[in-house]
Formats: C-alpha cells, structure tokens, sequence
C-alpha cells in the first residue's frame, strides 16, 4: 500500500466576492450559448485545439483518482464511415422496432432520426470509453470505482472545453454501443460510454427550438 503524500494547495486563487459573482455569471452566459448541433462543416480543426481539451477532459476528478477514461479520436475517413454504417444499422432498429412510443415522442421536438450523416463529415468522432476495471502487469484485474460518475464529469468537463475553444459538439448515444469496441479494436474490459461529434457547425446550421429549465425548477434549497 503506498502512503499518503501532500503537497500545498498551490493552485487555488482566492477572488473577491464581486469578482466571484461576476465571473459565475460570465461562466454561465458562455455556457448558455452552447447549443448541441447536428449539421455539421467539414472544415478541419487543428489537432492542438484538441489535444489541450481532451487534456482539460483529463483533469476532471474520478473515483480514487484512477482516471478510468479513455478517449479514442476518429479523423481516418474509411473508419468514420465504419462508424456511421454500424451506428445508421442500430439506429434504424431503435427508431423502427425498439423504441418505445413515449421515447419516440420525447425525441420528436429534437428532430432525431436514425440517418446520421455528421458522423462523416464532421472532421473529428472522438468515442469515449470507460474502464471498467484496470489490467495488472500479471494480468490481474484491478477494481475501478464510479467508472460512469467519472467518465460522465470528464465528458462534461471536453464538451464544455470544445464549446469554449469556438467548436460546436452532438453527445451522440448510438444504442447498443459494443460496435464501437470492434471498429476502434478497444478490450472488452473498456465500455463505450458515447461518441462525441466534433467540428465547425455547417454554414446554415440550425438547431430545435427548445428551451432550459429555470432554476427554481431545478434547485431546491433547504
Ligand atoms: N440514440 C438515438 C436516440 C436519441 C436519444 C436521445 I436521449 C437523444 O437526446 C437524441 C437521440 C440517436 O442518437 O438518434
């Protein structure tokens, strides 16, 4: 067993308080503009843009700090299409025999549908995967804790990190996944967990008309 080590809190920068609330709402209005789009351009991104938000994504805290993530960044043209044929194959099931009726009507403000052809134009797919356990050198398995709490901050921590660096993102659940881990060739000890569409939104872009939740509807303080 190792030993516990600190260090001091080095990092941590005390504001003042008007400060304090004037940056929370700045963060919040940068946020409020983040719309998840589906009409995507095929301009390309520069490869450090996202680089330093999978390194943000990495910084995100997990359970005993194991950093159960793995982030698997799709730009190969022929594995895009892998991608998209698989997931088009799943969807059109969902869509057409699997989904229940009240599912189908929740989705229906989106616009959804089974035909997904972002995932080859958008110039980045980045699969998100969680280790569900670790592999010791001797083969062993290793226990991981909250693999999907700390996969699911880290994925908040990159879409927000995008959205932040000027790019625009579609959180795309293509149910089941396990094709995932056939086309990208990743163990069976990693569960997908989603699959980021990444880009530049298309010229004419649109996006549904929905709406956020107030607070009062989404706090309750006591
Ligand atoms: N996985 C399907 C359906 C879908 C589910 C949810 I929850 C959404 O917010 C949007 C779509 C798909 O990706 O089309």
């Amino acid at each position: 067993m190792q030993p516990a080590r600190f260090v001091s809190l080095s990092t941590f920068t005390e504001l003042d308080p008007a400060e304090m609330v004037g940056r929370a709402r700045a963060f919040r209005d940068e946020l409020r503009r983040r719309r998840t789009v589906r009409m995507f351009s095929e301009r390309p991104v520069a490869r450090d843009v996202i680089d330093a938000c999978l390194e943000a994504a990495g910084t995100a805290p997990s359970g005993a700090n194991i950093q159960p993530w793995r982030f698997v960044v799709v730009t190969d043209p022929a594995v895009k299409r892998q991608i998209r044929v698989a997931a088009e194959k799943e969807e059109h099931d969902f869509y057409h025999h699997r989904a229940p009726k009240e599912w189908l009507e929740a989705l229906a403000r989106l616009g959804t549908d089974e035909h997904k052809p972002y995932l080859e134009v958008a110039p980045y797919l980045i699969a998100i995967f969680g280790e569900r356990f670790g592999v010791a050198p001797n083969g062993g398995k290793i226990t991981h804790y909250y693999v999907s709490e700390s996969v699911g901050i880290a994925t908040g921590f990159l879409i927000a990190a995008l959205h932040h660096a000027g790019l625009v993102t579609l959180t795309h659940t293509p149910s089941p996944m396990g094709f995932l881990n056939d086309v990208l060739n990743r163990p069976s000890s990693e569960r997908p967990f989603l699959l980021l569409v990444v880009g530049y939104p298309a010229d004419d872009a649109q996006v549904p008309e929905i709406e956020k939740k107030s607070l009062e509807e989404i706090v309750t303080y006591r």
